[in-house]
This record gives C-alpha cells, structure tokens and sequence, in this order.
C-alpha cells in the first residue's frame, strides 16, 4: 500500500527545513478506492458502526464552501484504518524525529472542494499539551494533485526551530489564515519563507510538530484531498493534570490512575 524508504540525506533535509515532501509513497492502485471512501464516511455511513471521534462537516447541514474535515476516520472505516496505521509511517515518523517508535494520536480525513475556505496557520503540537512529551510528528498523504490554485498545505521553512506558542485563533477559514504566523513573526522578529506542497496524486508530506503551516482557498475547479496521521512517541503518556488544545475529545480516553496510552484507542504503528 506504500512504497518508500527514508534515507539519510531526506532526513537531514527534515532536520534543515521541519518538512519533507516526496512525489510518491502511496501505491497508486489504492488512490481511487481512498477516494471513495470519503463520501461515505461524510455522509455518516460507517462501515465499522464506530463514529469517528470528530465529524466536522456533514452533507446537507453545512456550508458546501468550506474544508471538510473528520478526526479519526480509522475507527469508522478498513481502509482507512489500513493507510493511517501503516508501519512504514510509524517508522519514517520515528527516524525523522529519532524516536524510537511512533503511535497514532490522531487521524485526519481532510477534503477541500472547489471554492473551499482556508485552515488557518498553526503549529501541531500546541494542540496535544495532554500528552508527555508534548510533541507530535504529521504525516500528511495527498489523493490529488496538488498546487497553491487548489490551496494546497503550505510550511514555513525552519519554523521548527521557533519554539512552540500555545494554540491561538481559529482553525477552520478564519478571516485571515495568515494572521497568527504573522503576530508571531512580527513579535519575534522572524523572516516568513513559504513553501507549497506541490505533489502529484499519492504524494506525501511530513512535518514536525512545531512546523508552522496552514492552506488558502481552493480556486481549481478540482477537489482536494489528504489522508493524515498524526503521531507521537509510542512511550509517550497522557498528562496527568493538563486540559488544554484537544484534551476534551481525547482524555476520555485515559484510565482513572494510570496515564498510558491505550494501543486499542492510540494505535503503535512501529517499534525499535
Ligand atoms: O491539508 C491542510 O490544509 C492542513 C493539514 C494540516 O493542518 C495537518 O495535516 O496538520
């Protein structure tokens, strides 16, 4: 289902600029079954009977205008469950961010269709300050080809380096997706350098938790879609006391007095 080997030359490209963009790694006789699994699962139809834990846009209640999203899609669904949870993202996950293995903190089915609004720019991590470390690592598969017209992911290069700032504005298309990294910028006296993800369909892209990045307005007439895992360390814990970014949706999850991540609920991908 994927084909890829990291080496140690794209790892130092992470380590320089906290992104790798790569034109191929999903086998691209499954790209049109993935595909075919979005509609379904936006319209509430899944096939494991699970609901994923967020399901932000449904057909026929909202606006047709904006990016679709859902939070874990591989509860809902095989396939899905199939690609987030491959082994060989755990592995390029962990030998990017040498770890020493790599669990699934959350999924993301994301799908912006023509006309669809912006995500605003914001870091990874400085949404998980429920877990120990708080980190995370991305792992952000296209089903589409990809370009700035159809408001393709967007880095800024050697963001990762800037420390991480507590989640601030919104997500989903707020007036100006560049406002925060611009704040940001401005009052750490940071020089902004974007880079689009311009892959060809069953491309990849992997970026560090405190990688700043967001995407603009699609203005193709083509749809726009990704398949993202987002991972962490596979040591890693909950944080016994912390409440903040998306604690609400996932510390359901945690044990009374025990604060391990549950490999039923955080799926390891790969170990050591
Ligand atoms: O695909 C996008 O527009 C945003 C993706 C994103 O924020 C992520 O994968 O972390």
């Amino acid at each position: 289902m994927i084909n890829f080997k990291l080496n140690n030359s794209l790892i130092e490209d992470f380590n320089k600029n906290g992104f790798l963009i790569l034109d191929k790694f999903i086998d691209l006789r499954y790209l049109n079954q993935l595909r075919e699994r979005f509609e379904p699962l936006f319209k509430g139809e899944f096939e494991t009977g699970i609901e994923p834990d967020e399901w932000n846009w449904r057909f026929g209640r909202d606006p047709d205008d904006v990016t679709r999203q859902i939070c874990n899609a591989w509860k809902s669904d095989h396939l899905i469950k199939k690609i987030i949870c491959h082994k060989v993202i755990g592995e390029c996950c962990s030998r990017l961010m040498n770890w020493n293995g790599a669990r699934l903190v959350q999924d993301n089915i994301l799908w912006k269709p023509p006309g669809g609004k912006t995500l605003g720019y914001h870091q990874d991590a400085a949404y998980d300050d429920w877990i120990i470390p708080q980190t995370m690592m991305t792992c952000w598969m296209s089903l589409d080809d990809t370009s700035k017209e159809t408001g393709t992911l967007e880095y800024v290069k050697g963001s990762h380096k800037w420390g991480l700032q507590p989640p601030k504005g919104e997500f989903h298309f707020p007036d100006d997706y560049k406002k925060e990294l611009n704040n940001f910028a401005k009052k750490s006296h940071k020089k902004i350098e974007i880079i689009y993800v311009e892959v060809p369909a069953g491309g990849v892209a992997f970026h560090h938790g405190h990688t700043w990045h967001g995407s603009g307005i699609n203005n193709s007439q083509y749809n726009r879609r990704a398949i993202v895992s987002h991972c962490v360390p596979f040591d890693a814990k909950f944080h016994p006391t912390n409440t903040g970014g998306t604690a609400k949706i996932y510390k359901k999850y945690k044990k009374n007095n025990n604060n391990k991540l549950e490999d039923t609920f955080f799926p390891l991908l790969w170990k050591k």
